[in-house]
């Protein structure tokens, strides 16, 4: 453990904190078109995790994806502006939230399809094994999303072709207004690794270093060829399942309570100071640098103009 990933890490949260404070503003203002769902509290899985990856290895997301595609690099001016469904976007603003891409940094998308990413994932898997790179696939997904069919389908297949990817489970309780316990027959989804025999650990996703420090362990045993894993980081969600989202089904005290208790941030800044790895300046400076990209990127996307009328029926097919 570095200074430097230590402040690489911090720097890491506090964008992602500060990109979804400013989407939550603007998303409830009603200038963002589209669905949107916050990563806010679950930032130490994305910075954790991607550290221990390079641009040649590659990310599936989910729904709640800006997290993920921060944390792997990709640029937040496009991000902001496809958000706000400027031509400058990602997907030249017709795709919105749930489907940035960036292949450039290995981030293979998000996804609107709960449990859409694992074969996708798996697929990047076996392509690399068959180029023989020693480049790994990671796949994030929600308790939620551990029910699908495709989950089981993708695990046996890279566990029998022991594929060098990392199957990395953000448990935040709920998926959507549905505590997890209700709907998923175990406590722990790291046991289901059991049925396929492969190593399942169980993280608290809200400690960066210990995020890192698991995944990064059942991502060099993917990188060796001895195939997947699942790395279940608990967690927990702190704002409602999208922006807007009433939430009738909890109480606004357990929500703050549990952010109070685990914020991933707060909790990492007293960890750095206590241990002198950062003071309180170098924060202070780190944070300053981060809202001045932020308001960068916000600034790109007003400037950036809407796509014409005429694009509307442009990139759906490739030539
Ligand atoms: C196949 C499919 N079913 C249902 C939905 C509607 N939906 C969107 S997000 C969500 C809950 C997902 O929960 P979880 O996987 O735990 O992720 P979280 O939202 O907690 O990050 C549901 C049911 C969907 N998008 N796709």
């Amino acid at each position: 453990m570095s200074k430097e990933l230590y402040a690489s890490f911090y720097e890491t949260m506090f964008k992602i904190r500060t990109f979804e404070k400013r989407i939550e503003e603007f998303s409830m203002k009603g200038e963002i078109p589209g669905f949107v769902h916050l990563y806010i509290g679950e930032e130490a899985i994305a910075a954790g995790v991607c550290a221990n990856l390079t641009k040649s290895d590659y990310i599936q997301s989910t729904h709640r994806g800006h997290g993920h595609t921060i944390a792997k690099g990709a640029s937040v001016d496009k991000m902001m502006a496809e958000l706000f469904g400027k031509r400058t976007g990602y997907c030249k603003g017709k795709g919105g939230s749930m489907h940035i891409a960036d292949f450039s940094v290995g981030m293979l998308g998000a996804n609107g399809i709960v449990g859409g990413g694992y074969t996708l994932a798996t697929g990047a898997a076996l392509a690399e094994k068959i180029k023989k790179t020693n480049n790994v696939s990671v796949v994030f997904f929600g308790d939620g999303a551990s029910n699908r069919g495709t989950f089981h389908e993708a695990l046996n297949m890279a566990a029998v072709w022991k594929l060098p990817i990392v199957f990395v489970c953000e448990n935040n309780e709920w998926a959507s207004t549905t505590p997890y316990l209700t709907t998923t027959s175990v406590k722990d989804i790291a046991d289901r690794a059991v049925g396929y025999g492969i190593p399942g650990v169980i993280v608290d996703g809200n400690d960066v270093v210990k995020v890192y420090e698991e995944s990064g362990k059942a991502i060099e045993r993917a990188r060796r060829g001895e195939g997947p894993s699942i790395v279940e980081m608990k967690t927990y969600r702190i704002k409602g399942h999208f922006v807007g989202d009433p939430e009738m089904y909890r109480t606004e005290e357990e929500v703050q309570k549990r952010f109070e208790a685990n914020d991933p941030i707060k909790r990492f800044e007293s960890k750095v100071i206590s241990e002198g790895f950062l003071s309180e300046n170098e924060i202070k400076k780190i944070q300053e640098t981060v809202i001045n990209e932020i308001d960068a990127a916000v600034q790109f996307a007003f400037d950036s103009p809407f796509p014409a009328e005429y694009e509307l029926y442009e990139d759906l097919y490739v030539d």
